[in-house]
């Protein structure tokens, strides 16, 4: 079997990637190792900025977003046992948008599959990538029903297989380089079957720890909140994550939280890290498989598809066009963001959990850094920049 790109993947760039080739009528295929409904509903992401929207607008991939996501105006501190609103359209005339990571991949599995008649392969095991470096790569991978082993040629692999993914792996070591940043905390994950208490996005800077509310649905919030980083959510039973977050959010100016079943409950341990150059040969990382940012600053997936977009551009222009430039400059294009973003994740990270640091002089600067964004014009335009996507990549 020959195809020009195996995609090895299907979240969000894997799956972008795939549909950016079928729009160009490449041939593809995607290799996943979950099943189909498993994708579908893993819940993750929820915020996208604005150029992404607008990215996926332009290549046919945001019907279902437009029509069913809120699109947001403000973002709201609360420290001091106040809100502090932050209007961020109105000072840079951007939004963000709320539309959740599994509806996202549901719609780009259906037009995948379904409208571009691309080719996906779920519940695939054992994926290994070969030959990166010759003009002759493959990718091969245990078939789920029959349990043999099939190899697929091609002239490229798109590696989009996520933080836990094999792709990354056949990079040459010597060449390769991961910058690793670990902030020492862990964030406890929760999804409350209950109405956000307001439908902006809230962080919580308190002495206790950090904690946010990022709404998701009518029926559905997502909550985080900061905990040790060996915890386990056998140390948060409900009484204890809903005492918490009542006490973190607290606002004297704001109606309470209010309170539902827990639908998923996990720590995460805070790091990022940076593989580079991420590209190789015929072999080019997108998403997770080449830099994780911690969910500090909700910009994990926009780095993801702004990756795919590059990405799936640069490969058809090769395979349609020849024309190489775009692949040439990939990981470049992608890194000099990825870098921005790293960084203003460590710069908000230091904002949310100073307070909590247990040194006093770090709380005092980094609540002095909280207050500049409410007093300082300055303050506040760059951190909106930062925070919706910088205008350069607008
Ligand atoms: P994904 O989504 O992990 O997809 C990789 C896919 O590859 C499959 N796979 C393999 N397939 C074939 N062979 C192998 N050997 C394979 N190994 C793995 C996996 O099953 C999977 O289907 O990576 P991708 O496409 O790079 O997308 C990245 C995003 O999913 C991620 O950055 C975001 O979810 C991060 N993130 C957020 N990003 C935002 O932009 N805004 C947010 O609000 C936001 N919130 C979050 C988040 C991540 C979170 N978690 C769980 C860490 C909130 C949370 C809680």
């Amino acid at each position: 079997e020959h195809v020009p790109v195996v995609v090895v993947g299907a979240g969000p760039a894997g799956l972008t990637v795939g549909n950016i080739l079928r729009a160009a009528s490449v041939d593809c295929v995607v290799l996943e190792t979950e099943t189909r409904q498993f994708v579908e509903q893993r819940p993750r992401a929820g915020v996208i900025e604005d150029a992404v929207v607008r990215g996926l607008q332009e290549r046919g991939l945001a019907d279902g977003l437009l029509a069913a996501a809120q699109r947001q105006t403000a973002c709201e501190f609360r420290f001091d046992g106040r809100s502090h609103p932050f209007p961020y359209t109105e000072l840079t005339g951007r939004h963000h948008w709320v539309y959740p990571q599994p509806l996202l991949v549901t719609d780009l599995v259906r037009t995948y599959a379904d409208v571009r008649e691309g080719d996906i392969r779920f519940g695939v095991s054992d994926v290994q990538v070969h030959d990166t470096d010759t003009d002759r790569p493959a990718v091969s991978y245990r078939c789920p029903t029959t349990g043999e082993r099939r190899l697929i040629r091609c002239d490229f692999v798109a590696g989009c297989d996520g933080a836990r993914g094999v792709s990354r792996s056949a990079l040459p070591q010597e060449r390769t380089r991961i910058a690793r940043h670990d902030y020492g905390i862990g964030w406890l994950a929760l999804l409350a079957e209950a109405p956000p208490t307001s439908d902006r996005v809230l962080f919580g800077v308190h002495p206790d720890g950090f904690a946010g509310q990022m709404p998701r649905s009518p029926e559905v919030t997502r909550y985080y909140l900061q905990c040790a980083p060996g915890d386990g959510p056998g140390d948060w039973p409900d009484d204890r994550v809903w005492a918490e977050l009542h006490r973190r959010l607290a606002a004297a100016d704001a109606p309470p939280l209010v309170e539902g079943p827990l639908l998923e409950k996990r720590v995460l341990d805070m790091h990022d890290y940076v593989v580079e150059p991420m590209a190789s040969g015929r072999l080019f990382l997108a998403g997770e498989a080449a830099h994780l940012t911690a969910p500090i600053a909700a910009k994990g997936m926009n780095l993801a598809l702004h990756d795919a977009f590059l990405l799936g551009d640069a490969l058809a222009a090769r395979l349609v066009e020849g024309d190489d430039a775009g692949l040439d400059g990939y990981a470049d294009a992608c890194l000099r963001r990825v870098w921005d973003y790293q960084e203003f994740s460590q710069w908000l990270s230091d904002v949310y959990h100073g307070a909590a640091s247990g040194d006093p002089f770090r709380a005092g600067t980094t609540l002095a850094r909280l207050r500049r964004l409410f007093t300082s014009p300055a303050a506040a335009a760059a951190f909106a920049e930062q925070y919706l996507g910088l205008a350069e990549y607008a």
